[in-house]
C-alpha cells in the first residue's frame, strides 16, 4: 500500500515537471490554470517605445550632426506623440567608426553630442514628462581607441592583455577563417607580439573577452554609473555574441554564409547574464531587451523567460528582416510574415514578446512593408501603425517612422556613409555580382535609409540643422514628408499614430489580449483578434495596394468601430462579407465596451 501511494506521488511530481517543460515551449494561453490567463503585469510591457538615432534627430548647433540639446527642443513633440520610453542609441565618446557603436570611453558623452551636463538635462527633461530612458549598452566590443586596447595592444603582459580575445597566427596568416560582419577576417594582427585580435565587426571594434571576471566587473560598474544617474534600463547590442566558442575552429562553407551561427549563443552566454542580472539589474526597476539574432526561436526565449533572470526583452529579427539575406532582400510573402508575428506572439507564459519593423540597420518601414508611392504612402504608413500598436509585445517605433519617412533613392556608392557597405564592396563584387546589382539591392536593404536626418520642416535642410550641411544627405521628399505639415493636418500619420497610442494605452486588452490569427491563408489581408479580459479587438488590415475582400464568419458581428485609416460608412460591423480598399485598416472592438473616449 506504502509502495503504491509514494509511486503515485512520484508520478504526480514528474508529471508536473512534464508539464513544466511542455509549457516553455507551447503558447501561453494554457487557460487551465487561472492565474496564467492573463500575463503578469509589467511597465515595460505596457510600455511603447521610440528610438532615437541621436546624429540623425536634431542638430542644435549648425555642425550638422545631431545632438543632446537637439533632442532637448524637442521633448514635447516626444510627449505630444505620447511615447513612454525613449531608446537612445550610443551617446558615448567614440571615434564614429560605426557611429558610436565603437566606445572609447564609457562614461564620457561624445563630444559632438555635447555634455554630461546635457545629458543630464535630457534625462531630468523626460522624466518631467513621464517619459523613461534607456541607454545603448555595447559591452560585446569597444572601440579600439579605448584605453583598455591602447593596453591590451601594448604588450603580452599588459594587465589589460585579457580584457580582448588575442592569438598567435597559423601558419603566418590569421588563427582561424572567421568572417568580420563588416568585410574581411574577423582578426587584426597588432601591437609589438604579432598576435591576432578577434573583432567580429570592423577592426576599429574589438571584442571584449568575458571570459575575463575583471572585464565583466568593468562592465557591471559602467552600467551602474548609468542606472545610478537614473537611466531606465539597457538596450543591449549584439548580446548574443558575448560568450565566443572557445575552440576557435574554422567555419565550413555553410558555416561562412551566416557567420551569426557560429557566434551566437556561445556556451557561457546564460551564465553571464544570469551574473550581470544578480550583481546589477536585480538591483533596479529597469527593463533590457537584447539584441538577440542568430538563434532559433527556443534559444531566445531563454535568455527573456523570466524564470532564468536574466534579460527581459529581446529583439528578433524574423519579422523585421523577413526576405533578407544578407544584404539581399528575396521576395516575400503575407502568409510568411503572419506565421512570423504568431511565432513571435506564441512565446510561453513566462516570456513577453517585442515587435518592431525597423530600427537604425534596417530599411524604413513604409518602404519595405507598405508602398512608399505618393498614392499609397499615407495610407500604408497609418496601416502599419496599426500593426505596430495592435500586437502582443512591447513595440518600438523608430524616429521618422510617425511621419511615414521613406528609403532614400541612392544612386551611388559615394552617398553611403554605412561602415558595413563600405567593408563588404570588395567582397560583394569579387564574387561575381556588379555594382550595379549590389546598389538595385542596398536600395531596399542598405541600413543609411533609416539614417538620414529627421524632416522636421519643408525649410532648408528640413530642418534638421542651421547649417549648410548635414553629416548625411537629407532625403529630397523632405518638402512633402515633414514634421511641420504633420502636426498641422489633423489627419496626418503622426495625429494617427498618436491617437493610437492613447487607444493602446486606454486599451489593457490590446496590450495583454491574447492573439489569435483569424484568416491566416489570405494572401493579403492580416486579420487578428486581440482578446482581453474586458473585450475582444479585432483588426483587419489590407497590406496590398489592391481592393480585396475578407469572409468573416457570424461570430464577428456586432462589433464597434474604434479607428480606421480611412473614412468607413458604418460605424458597425454587421456584414461579414467585407470590402477593402488599397492599404485600408481598421480596427474594432465588440459592443458593450468599445472606447468612446479617443482624445482629439
Ligand atoms: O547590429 C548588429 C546586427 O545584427 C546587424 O544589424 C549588423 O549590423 C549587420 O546586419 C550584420 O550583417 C548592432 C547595431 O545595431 C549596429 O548598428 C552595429 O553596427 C553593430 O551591432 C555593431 O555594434
Ligand atoms: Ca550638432
Amino acid at each position: 500500500m506504502k509502495t503504491v501511494f509514494v509511486s503515485i506521488i512520484i508520478f504526480l511530481i514528474m508529471s508536473c515537471k512534464f508539464n513544466d517543460k511542455e509549457d516553455r515551449f507551447t503558447i501561453h494561453s494554457d487557460k487551465i490554470m487561472e492565474d496564467k490567463a492573463f500575463p503578469k503585469k509589467a511597465w515595460w510591457k505596457e510600455a511603447v517605445v521610440y528610438q532615437i538615432y541621436p546624429r540623425s534627430f536634431k542638430d542644435s548647433n549648425g555642425d550638422g550632426i545631431g545632438d543632446i540639446q537637439g533632442i532637448i527642443s524637442k521633448l514635447d513633440y516626444l510627449d505630444r506623440l505620447g511615447v513612454d520610453v525613449v531608446w537612445l542609441s550610443p551617446h558615448f565618446d567614440s571615434p564614429n567608426a560605426d557611429n558610436g557603436y565603437d566606445i572609447r570611453d564609457y562614461r564620457k558623452v561624445m563630444e559632438e553630442f555635447g555634455t554630461m551636463a546635457d545629458f543630464d538635462q535630457m534625462l531630468a527633461g523626460l522624466k518631467q514628462r513621464g517619459i523613461k530612458l534607456i541607454i545603448d549598452l555595447v559591452v560585446n566590443h569597444s572601440s579600439d581607441e579605448h584605453e583598455w586596447f591602447k593596453q591590451s595592444m601594448s604588450s603580452k603582459d599588459n594587465p589589460y592583455r585579457d580584457y580582448y580575445i588575442w592569438k598567435s597566427g597559423k601558419d603566418g596568416k590569421e588563427p582561424n577563417n572567421w568572417p568580420s560582419f563588416f568585410g574581411g577576417s574577423a582578426w587584426e594582427q597588432a601591437g609589438p607580439d604579432g598576435e591576432y585580435y578577434l573583432h567580429y565587426f570592423a577592426k576599429k571594434q574589438p571584442d571584449l573577452n568575458w571570459e575575463n571576471p575583471k572585464l565583466r566587473e568593468e562592465v557591471y560598474d559602467l552600467m551602474r554609473f548609468w542606472l545610478d544617474k537614473g537611466v531606465d534600463g539597457f538596450r543591449m547590442d549584439v548580446i548574443a555574441l558575448i560568450s565566443k566558442q572557445q575552440g576557435f575552429k574554422d567555419m565550413d562553407s555553410i558555416g561562412l554564409q551566416h557567420p551569426e551561427f557560429t557566434y551566437a549563443y556561445g556556451p557561457r552566454l546564460h551564465e553571464f547574464l544570469k551574473e550581470m542580472n544578480q550583481k546589477v539589474l536585480s538591483n533596479y526597476d529597469v527593463m533590457t531587451v537584447g539584441e538577440a539574432f542568430g538563434g532559433t526561436p527556443e534559444m531566445t526565449m531563454e535568455l527573456t523567460d523570466e524564470r532564468n533572470e536574466e534579460i527581459d526583452l529581446a529583439f528578433w529579427f524574423d519579422v523585421a528582416r523577413i526576405g533578407r539575406d544578407n544584404w539581399y532582400q528575396n521576395d516575400w510573402s503575407l502568409t510568411e510574415f503572419k506565421k512570423l508575428v504568431k511565432e513571435q506572439c506564441d512565446v510561453n507564459y513566462y516570456n513577453w514578446p517585442t515587435i518592431f519593423l525597423t530600427n537604425h540597420d534596417n530599411p524604413r518601414t513604409v518602404s519595405k512593408f507598405g508602398d512608399d508611392s505618393p498614392e499609397f504612402r499615407e495610407p500604408s504608413a497609418k496601416l502599419l501603425a496599426m500593426l505596430l500598436l495592435t500586437q502582443r509585445g512591447t513595440p518600438f517605433l523608430y524616429q521618422g517612422d510617425e511621419i511615414g519617412m521613406t528609403n532614400f533613392p541612392f544612386a551611388s556608392f559615394d552617398q553611403f556613409d554605412d561602415v558595413e557597405i563600405k567593408g563588404n564592396y570588395a567582397k560583394v563584387l569579387a564574387s561575381g555580382i556588379s555594382p550595379e546589382t549590389y546598389l538595385e539591392e542596398l536600395n531596399q536593404s542598405g541600413r543609411d535609409h533609416a539614417r538620414t536626418p529627421m524632416q522636421w520642416s519643408d525649410e532648408d535642410q528640413a530642418g534638421f540643422t542651421s547649417g549648410d550641411t548635414s553629416w548625411l544627405a537629407i532625403n529630397p521628399n523632405y518638402t512633402r514628408i515633414n514634421v511641420k505639415d504633420n502636426l498641422e493636418d489633423p489627419n496626418s500619420i503622426f495625429h494617427f499614430y498618436r491617437k493610437l497610442l492613447d487607444i493602446r494605452q486606454d486599451n489593457e486588452g490590446l496590450i495583454y489580449g491574447d492573439y489569435q490569427d483569424i484568416a491566416p491563408e489570405h494572401p493579403n489581408i492580416f486579420a487578428y483578434t486581440r482578446t482581453g479580459a474586458k473585450a475582444t479587438y479585432l483588426v483587419i488590415l489590407n497590406m496590398s495596394s489592391s481592393q480585396d475582400a475578407l469572409e468573416l464568419n457570424s461570430s464577428y458581428t456586432d462589433y464597434q468601430l474604434v479607428i480606421a485609416n480611412q473614412a468607413v460608412e458604418n460605424k458597425l460591423l454587421n456584414n461579414t462579407s467585407l470590402k477593402l480598399g488599397p492599404w485600408e485598416g481598421r480596427l474594432y472592438q465588440k459592443n458593450n465596451t468599445y472606447h468612446e473616449n479617443i482624445k482629439n
